[in-house]
């Protein structure tokens, strides 16, 4: 069965694969998963229909026969634990995959959100600049952490897997500062994930919603 994944109709960072369908088209490539795409305005988002699948009127949703899923980690994994590829056999080797999984999203991501909103939203504020500096510091840290974990390592545990996937589109959201350049290490991690066939799939078909030139079937 070909799952649907919503999606935004438009996205506001113009198709740079910021947006969290990136997340879940990438893994559907990652284990050559075919999937359809439904593409919503920001009101749809928030119509009845929608709310069905997403209590929080957001993107992205993942429905597959009878299950409809919400939460870009949890569909990521639903894709990692019924497609070989994305986590390992070894139990325990498959537990510290999705414990990367998790560190992507409640440890590393939350810091990166936050700084992004401060850009977005305060710039005209008086205290802009002050505030960033502290937010900078506080995604400095957990950086800083992450290098060190990583190191010289080519994955974070081995083998590329779904904590792979997960981490390196959580640091892209760097992208627009100068943070991610002070770890050397990351930024090249960072760019051995976008070099995958899968990532530059997933990145094209979700540039092509955006510019309106279909890539063909994913
Ligand atoms: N925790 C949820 C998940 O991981 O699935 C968060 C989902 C979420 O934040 N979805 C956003 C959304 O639907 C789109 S991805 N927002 C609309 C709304 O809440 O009404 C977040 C996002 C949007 C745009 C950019 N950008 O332009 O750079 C980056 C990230």
């Amino acid at each position: 069965m070909i799952p649907t994944i919503a999606v935004f109709e438009r996205s506001p960072d113009r198709g740079r694969g910021q947006a969290r369908d990136m997340r879940v088209r990438w893994a559907l490539e990652e284990v050559g998963q075919p999937y359809d795409v439904r593409l919503l305005s920001f009101g749809q988002m928030k119509e009845p229909a929608h709310l069905a699948l997403h209590p929080f009127g957001q993107i992205p949703t993942y429905e597959e026969g009878d299950l409809a899923l919400f939460e870009s980690g949890a569909i990521v994994l639903h894709v990692a634990e019924r497609h070989a590829g994305l986590l390992p056999d070894d139990a325990n080797a498959r537990a510290r995959a999705i414990t990367w999984m998790f560190a992507a999203l409640s440890t590393m991501e939350p810091p990166i959100v936050e700084r992004e909103m401060a850009m977005l939203l305060e710039r005209d504020e008086p205290w802009h600049e002050q505030r960033l500096h502290l937010l900078d510091d506080r995604v400095r840290v957990r950086l800083g952490q992450l290098s060190r974990r990583l190191g010289n390592g080519e994955w974070l545990e081995g083998a590329f897997s779904a904590g792979d996937l997960l981490m390196v589109t959580v640091l892209r959201r760097l992208s627009g500062s100068d943070l991610l350049g002070e770890h050397p290490n990351l930024a090249a991690y960072v760019a051995r994930g976008e070099a995958r066939p899968a990532f530059k799939r997933a990145f094209e078909a979700q540039l092509a919603v955006f510019t309106g030139h279909s890539t063909g079937p994913s």
